[in-house]
């Protein structure tokens, strides 16, 4: 049997967390005070109270509105210093951290600010033993002229970021409405992957649009890919990687795919486990990785294929690598 001290020892890579997500209560609070910004808590008991929700539309409900404290560099660089002190427990080696600049620029918020103030947290954590990189994600219930408008303003920057991502409300957003921008990515030589979450609606065509018209590398989520064998395949013969989060998912659809994760990760498919959104669902990794081996009986074994696939599947440089499997 696998014990969480097992699990939290061993060395893992943790590449499906946003950054916007690991907002806990406290920082929250303390945000809005230095901020002078009036949130309606006044308490971190509030606070967490707030934090519900049921299903994707209403976590997201809860979420964007949540980030109004975070304003200056310095507020994104805590909020990034957090998250990389709670790897450092978690025995994370090695991050990639999704951010949504639309979030923060839609208010007024300079796009420098939020860059700046992330990657210097990342280059931080060096220190405590984390490596970690950013990619940024589009949102895609905004418009592919934003998503477009977003990549330029990112350009200057571009050796601070390790990928693009694709992310928020699924709804009547399919992959496709950002296949122009997507091409521009990869041809410029960004790595790509994008969220296909949980049972959304025409979930499997997403999922076949992410794979076959952008030609991501990974997909965030993504266990619906089951409906389709040959797509299985598909991913199978292409590597492709599957960032999986199972506490978010049974926030979300009150069921942790756990089955489906599983019947993935012994197809030989390169699944990894992730917190998603940690401050929200109150997990962090290696808590996702427990909760999933108790429901399930996953063994050691199970669990060490899912700490090497992380490092297999993240965009670090073959010769890296080595120094983390
Ligand atoms: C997210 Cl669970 C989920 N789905 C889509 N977008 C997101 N952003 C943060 N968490
Ligand atoms: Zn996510």
């Amino acid at each position: 049997n696998v014990t969480k001290e097992f699990i939290v020892g061993i060395p893992k890579a943790e590449l499906h967390v946003h950054l916007e997500g690991t907002l806990e209560p406290e920082l929250k609070l303390e945000l809005a005070k230095k901020n002078g910004i009036d949130i309606g808590q006044k308490t971190i008991e509030e606070v967490r109270q707030s934090y519900e929700f049921d299903s994707l539309t209403s976590f997201l409900g809860v979420y964007y509105p949540a980030m109004e404290v975070l304003q200056k560099e310095e507020d994104f660089y805590l909020l990034a210093m957090d998250y990389l002190k709670k790897a450092k427990d978690n025995n994370v080696k090695y991050a990639e951290l999704f951010f949504d600049p639309q979030a923060h620029t839609s208010r007024g918020v300079p796009f420098a600010d939020v860059i700046n103030g992330y990657y210097r947290a990342a280059k931080d954590g060096v220190a405590l033993g984390v490596e970690s990189h950013l990619i940024m994600c589009f949102l895609r219930d905004m418009s592919q002229e934003s998503a477009i408008e977003t990549y330029e303003q990112m350009l200057p920057y571009g050796d601070k970021i390790i990928g693009i991502g694709l992310d928020s409300d699924e709804r009547k957003n399919p992959p496709k409405k950002f296949a122009d921008v997507f091409a521009r990515a990869k041809e410029d030589g960004f790595n790509i992957t994008m969220h296909c979450d949980i049972d959304q609606e025409n979930s499997i065509e997403h999922i076949r649009q992410a794979l076959l018209e952008i030609g991501v590398q990974r997909i965030d989520h993504g266990t619906n890919i089951l409906e389709d064998a040959k797509l299985v395949e598909y991913a199978k013969e292409n590597g492709i990687g599957f960032t999986c989060c199972p506490v978010s998912n049974s926030f979300v659809t009150e069921d942790m795919k756990g089955k489906e994760i599983l019947e993935l990760l012994h197809k030989g498919l390169k699944v990894t486990v992730n917190s998603d959104d940690p401050a929200y669902f109150q997990s962090y990794i290696s808590d996702d990785m427990y909760v999933l081996a108790t429901k399930y009986n996953l063994e050691k074994k199970d669990i060490i294929q899912l700490a090497k696939n992380s490092f297999e599947i993240a965009w670090i440089p073959a010769e890296k690598k080595n120094e983390y499997i």
